[in-house]
């Protein structure tokens, strides 16, 4: 009778393990690894490989957890359709002193120009960020400390570009977009853009870093409005477009120069063009902006309202078809694409060869 017993528990203990060896097969390695790790210590394996714990609420919490299969890129499987690293909110603070080396640190899996590629799964998503910037590295080193695990928790295949206005000519936002576009859609056939301000940081990875059958506006609830949009038609901050749509409504302008109307230019052509606006809920579509001055070379644009007037007549002409500019550098920093840009000045481009 003892030996019968000892036997079915041997039984017992043998179809577990093929099970968990299926699974494992199956795409649940995931949870495999979780279960075993709870074996060998008495804590979660997200707290055990990172030698410290992560709490609730952490934006990095679990990602630890990834480890690259031996199996060949080719052989990965889907990632599933939702990502199962996915939680909710996170905590947004900023430690304050925080280097670049840090953050360089906490994302093994990035690769150099601010490349990553889920190791476990094959993505769906290929989606590039795209940054204007001058003289925010401060702003810049807190967003890529947030943004790089906010997108790794979805899964995504993706790209970092910095687009850094060269000289200290009055500062262009939206040119800087559409150079992003150009430049970046020469590295890979990207299937969506973000336009991300670099003081912006998301709260919540439910807020998909993919786009929508319209252009999206993705920063509809940030702190400094009350975590409500200011008006209806608002699309500055962090927003989203196809490359379809955003040949569709020829890109961005590249005549506001300075602060302010660029966004709303940017609003007007997509309706001009037959499209909505598409929108997260205001749950998840929540941001925090690092508070700032008005910078230095970016004072407001007193013609913003004459030139917003004209939209229905100019967006043709102007955008994605006539932007001139001259890359004066491209560098493949780990944590993202430096790509230093003449974009001229209101009185024309003249690259200075
Ligand atoms: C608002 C919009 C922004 C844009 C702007 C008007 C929000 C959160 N954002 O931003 O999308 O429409 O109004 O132009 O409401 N930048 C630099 N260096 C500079 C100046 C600007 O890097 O010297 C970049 C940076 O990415 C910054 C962005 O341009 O986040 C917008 O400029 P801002 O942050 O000074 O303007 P803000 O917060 O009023
Ligand atoms: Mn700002």
């Amino acid at each position: 009778m003892l030996l019968s017993k000892g036997r079915y528990l041997m039984l017992f203990v043998c179809v577990q393990m093929v099970v968990m060896a299926l699974m494992y097969r199956e795409g649940y390695r995931k949870r495999v690894v979780y279960f075993l790790g709870v074996f060998r210590k008495g804590g979660t394996p997200a707290a055990v490989a990172q030698g410290n714990l992560t709490r609730p609420g952490d934006v990095y919490a679990n990602l630890s957890l990834i480890v690259k299969p031996s199996m060949r890129e080719e052989d990965l499987p889907f990632c599933p359709e939702k990502s199962p690293l996915i939680s909710g909110p996170f905590r947004v603070t900023f430690p304050p002193m925080l280097t670049m080396a840090e953050v360089e640190q906490k994302n093994p899996f990035v690769r150099a120009g601010g490349r990553y590629k889920p190791p476990d799964c094959e993505s769906t998503h290929r989606t590039a960020i795209i940054i204007p910037h001058r003289n925010r590295e401060h702003h810049l080193k807190y967003l890529l400390y947030f943004l790089h695990p906010f997108l790794q928790r979805q899964q995504l295949n993706y790209g970092i570009y910095i687009i850094h206005q060269a000289g200290n000519y009055t500062f262009n936002r939206a040119k800087l977009l559409n150079v992003g576009f150009k430049e970046a859609m020469k590295d890979e056939d990207w299937g969506c853009m973000f336009y991300h301000d670099v003081d912006l940081i998301p709260e919540d990875d439910r807020n998909l870093y993919t786009c929508d059958k319209y252009p999206k506006h993705a920063s509809i609830a940030m702190d400094k409005f009350g975590y409500k949009l200011p008006y209806k038609t608002y699309f500055g901050g962090v927003s989203a477009l196809t490359p379809e749509q955003y040949m569709k409504m020829n890109g961005f302008p590249n005549n506001y120069w300075g602060w302010g109307g660029e966004d709303d230019d940017i609003a007007i052509r997509v309706a001009l063009s037959g499209m909505l606006i598409s929108r997260p809920s205001v749950q998840v579509g929540r941001y925090k902006m690092i508070k700032h001055e008005h910078d230095k070379g970016n004072e407001e644009n007193p013609k913003r309202f004459n030139m917003l007037a004209k939209t229905r007549r100019t967006w043709k002409q102007d955008g994605m078809n006539t932007m001139e500019y001259e890359v004066l550098s491209k560098e493949f920093r780990p944590l993202y694409t430096n790509i230093t840009v003449d974009i001229g000045s209101e009185k024309g481009f003249h690259p200075k060869t």
